[in-house]
Formats: structure tokens, C-alpha cells, sequence
């Protein structure tokens, strides 16, 4: 018989894009140590799979990873499985999520914070701000920032322990070092030790001049979208070749003088579309779980807020997900 391996390893998997996952992930690691994995949409069932025959995993946190049709059920099964091994599961997160699937984690007992309402870093710094100090404060109220959230009532409470403009320079400059670093993993895990261990964004070395590039490479994003940017009826949309998606959509939004803006970037190794939708302060409706339902009918997958979502979308299939999202906003 094999010998019974202790169970000691404490795992943080978050969401690499932008600055609520890498804040999220530098707070559990301040409260609870562990290793961090971090992640996106398309590739979180993935980087989790090798979690499932991992014998040594004692705690998990997961945070700021939404969830979508097409990957909700195999996230309960990955968990109930681990449940069985009595890792203790926590999910805290802020987009939109079937009440189902909310009470099936509850049932098998994963400790569900889940609040739309308020951004996933200021959820984990609510619920284990007794482990964490001051400047946890700080990192949670620069994602409410990037997360456009830190008018709610969390959020807005965090903020005001510090001085506005600081808070609006660091939690830009993390984010622009957090966009600029996407294809650097390592970099982006030293930013979670970094910020762990109470550094302020300005503390991290070359931070700002790497902050200035992302400003000047942003400036020719403007000029791009103004010249490439195509409009149907009821949206604005680019394909975007050289820069992030994400990155691009706000200012196809802006410039288009439309209620959405959808940026698109081909992602070469899923064979897909890595879509970003934004809608502006008018649009009445919930972008996220329109574009949940959308995407599973053309093949793809996503969701997430009412004015702010991703997709993931099959190559082929991108024409007909505009012209139905397209029809859709005009109902
Ligand atoms: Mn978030």
C-alpha cells in the first residue's frame, strides 16, 4: 500500500488579466501563503486539471475567475471531486453566476463568497482582513478602481482610507504593468510576492517607465481604432492585430458613439477569438449574460458583467456573433 501522503500545499488560483486577480492572489497569499496559479477564461479549466490527482493539496482559493456555460459543470465536477479528498474550496468572485450553480457549490460545501456588487479583491480582503494589514486595504481599493467598482459600498470604503489621486496613480500603473506582462508569467507572480509583502506599485522597480510605454502604446491604439473602427447598427467593433483586445475596447466604445463597443484579438493557440465587450453608462442591458447566451449558441463561451465582458469565439463564427449581438441590442 502507498504511503499516505500529508496533506500540507495551499494553492491560490486567480485571474491573471488584470489587477483584481493579481491583487486577489497577492491578499490570499499574505493571509494563508501557498503557491499562486494564475489564469484566464479560456485556460482555467486547464491550469486546474493537474489539481485533481494532486494528493498533497490541503486548501484552495479561487478568485476572480467567472465561470460560463460552457465550463460550469466540469468546474462543480473538478471540485466535487476534491471536496471527496477534504481539500477545503474557497470561490470568491463578482460576475455573473447562475443561482444553480452557486447552490451546488454550497451543497457540496465550497465557501461561496460571491457579491456582484463589489470587486473579488474587496471580497477577500472582507473576508480575511483579520489576516491581513493595512496595506491589503490599499491593494483592494486599487482593483475596486480597475474594476470600475469602487463606487459601492465596500469598495468605497477602502478608498476613502487613502488619498484619491494615490490610489488612481498606483492602481493605473499596477494595471498597465499587469497589461503589459502578459506573456511574462514569471514577472507576473513576482508582482503577487511584491504586492504581498506590502510593496506600493511605485516600490516595484522600472514600474512607472513601464507604465509610461503602456501610455504611448495606448495613444497609437487611439489613433488605430479612430482609423480601423467599423459600426453596425447598435454597436462598434475592431479587430484588433497588434495591441490587446481589452485594451482597445473602451476606446471603440468612446469613439463609436455607440451604447457597446466589442474589441477582438485572434488568439492563435485556442483557434479563437478573444472578444472584449463594453457598454456605456445608457445601455440598458446586461452585457454579460446576453453575451453568455450568445456565445453558447455560436460555439464559443463567455460572460461576466453588465457593462464589462469577454468571449471566447470560435474563428469561423465571429460574423455571426456580431450580427446577433447586433439584433439582440435592438430588442
Ligand atoms: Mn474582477
Amino acid at each position: 500500500m502507498a504511503a499516505k501522503i500529508k496533506k500540507s500545499k495551499i494553492v491560490c488560483v486567480s485571474h491573471r488579466e488584470d489587477c483584481d486577480g493579481i491583487s486577489s492572489a497577492a491578499l490570499i497569499k499574505q493571509a494563508f501563503g501557498g503557491e499562486t496559479i494564475l489564469t484566464d477564461y479560456p485556460g482555467m479549466m486547464d491550469d486546474m486539471e493537474p489539481l485533481r490527482n494532486d494528493e498533497s493539496l490541503k486548501e484552495l482559493y479561487i478568485c476572480d475567475l467567472g465561470l460560463n456555460k460552457k465550463n460550469e459543470c466540469d468546474f462543480v465536477e473538478l471540485l466535487t471531486h476534491l471536496r471527496k479528498r477534504s481539500v477545503k474550496i474557497s470561490y470568491l468572485d463578482h460576475h455573473d453566476l447562475d443561482r444553480k450553480i452557486i447552490n451546488q457549490l454550497k451543497k457540496i460545501k465550497v465557501n461561496v463568497v460571491h457579491d456582484t456588487n463589489e470587486c473579488a479583491s474587496v471580497q477577500v480582503y472582507d473576508t480575511y482582513k483579520k489576516k491581513l494589514d493595512d496595506h491589503a486595504a490599499f491593494i483592494a481599493a486599487c482593483a475596486a478602481i480597475t474594476d470600475y467598482m469602487e463606487d459601492r459600498p465596500l469598495g468605497s470604503k477602502l478608498l476613502q482610507i487613502f488619498d484619491r489621486q494615490f490610489a488612481l496613480i498606483s492602481a493605473t500603473v499596477m494595471t498597465y504593468n499587469i497589461v503589459g506582462h502578459q506573456k511574462e508569467p514569471d514577472y507576473l507572480l513576482y508582482l503577487v510576492d511584491e504586492l504581498s509583502e506590502s510593496k506600493y506599485p511605485h516600490e516595484i522597480p522600472n514600474s512607472y517607465e513601464f507604465a509610461q510605454l503602456q501610455v504611448e502604446k495606448l495613444a497609437s491604439v487611439v489613433a488605430k481604432v479612430k482609423k480601423n473602427m467599423k459600426l453596425k447598427k447598435n454597436l462598434g467593433y475592431m479587430e484588433i492585430t497588434d495591441s490587446g483586445a481589452s485594451g482597445a475596447v473602451n476606446f471603440v466604445l468612446g469613439l463609436s458613439g455607440k451604447d457597446v463597443g466589442v474589441a477582438y484579438k485572434e488568439r492563435v493557440d485556442y483557434g479563437v477569438y478573444a472578444v472584449s465587450v463594453r457598454g456605456s453608462k445608457q445601455c440598458k442591458i446586461h452585457l454579460g449574460r446576453l453575451i453568455n447566451k450568445i456565445t453558447t449558441e455560436v460555439g464559443g463561451s463567455g460572460g461576466g458583467h453588465d457593462k464589462a465582458c469577454g468571449a471566447s469565439i470560435p474563428k469561423n463564427k465571429i460574423t455571426k456573433f456580431l450580427n446577433t449581438l447586433n439584433s439582440s441590442l435592438a430588442k
